[in-house]
């Protein structure tokens, strides 16, 4: 490893506070070299650090699920990162933007686990098998860097912009074919994009086989009940006082409003 394990802690603890005090900060690659493997140890001692707050991890998210968004990141993989308790919002709620820093909204599907799932060789077949429910859901992200500018390390190490989500009612997955549901995304009542569930790598139940697949490698599992958040399914929008953004879907609704 490049970076000994007190700067991971002084790393983590820095993107830490950043969240916590709302303060942007520059990427972590501008201070130190970080390997994708190391970014994932910060964002491991991140975790730890809200776990030792009193924070529960109640799931897990993927990123960068668009070709196209992996293409400008230079990847062939999405990325990880992990849900605490305190970033989920009910569904119709609130988000005061004094709570974050510069937040943008995406469209998502989110599955509900019913059976823990395990690596190494996890299909979308297990995924669907192991799913209580699909509902439509909202992520709001907010990169701790400025201007959301990083390369990859750096947005790993910080939970993949994670920060808060919505997730609306939720339908079992045995009369679905998860390529074909159908999302409007809105704002202020406006349409803004239209979009299916293949836009996220062909199939959702993809890139949640990949999450079990890659918490395989860090000797995790995915337990029941955990919210997976399998990845936007259009561009992100930034939010602003006053906007309400709504996911309207063939199984379901899922909103909220900044405040
Ligand atoms: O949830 C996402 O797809 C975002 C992953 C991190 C990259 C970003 O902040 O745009
Ligand atoms: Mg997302």
């Amino acid at each position: 490893m490049g970076i000994d394990e007190r700067k991971i802690k002084e790393i983590a603890e820095h993107l830490d506070r950043c969240e916590l005090e709302r303060r942007e900060t520059d990427k972590i690659t501008d201070e130190y070299e970080i390997t994708l493997e190391e970014a994932y140890v910060i964002q491991d001692e991140l975790k730890r650090r809200k776990i030792s707050r009193g924070h529960k991890i109640i799931g897990y998210k993927i990123g960068l699920t668009s070709r196209a968004k992996m293409r400008q990141m230079g990847v062939g993989t999405p990325i990880f990162g992990f849900l605490a308790d305190y970033f989920m919002i009910p569904n119709g709620g609130k988000i005061s933007l004094d709570e974050l820093i510069h937040p943008k909204i995406e469209p998502e599907i989110a599955f509900i686990i019913k059976k823990d799932l395990e690596g190494p060789c996890c299909t979308p077949l297990d995924v669907l098998a192991s799913t209580e429910l699909i509902a439509p859901a909202i992520e709001v992200i907010d990169s701790r860097y400025r201007d959301f500018k990083f390369d990859l390390p750096s947005v790993v190490a910080d939970n993949c912009s994670s920060s808060r989500f919505i997730v609306g009612c939720g339908t079992p997955p045995e009369s679905l074919d998860l390529r074909n549901i159908g999302v409007i995304f809105e704002k202020n009542g406006e349409i803004l994009k239209t979009s299916s569930g293949s836009a996220v790598l062909g199939n959702p139940a993809n890139s949640v086989a990949m999450l079990v697949n890659h918490l395989y490698n860090r000797f995790e599992i995915l337990p029941r009940g955990s919210i997976v958040l399998s990845g936007a399914l259009s561009e992100a929008i930034r939010a602003r006082k006053g906007d309400s953004f709504r996911v309207i879907s063939s199984i379901g609704c899922a909103s909220v409003k900044i405040v």
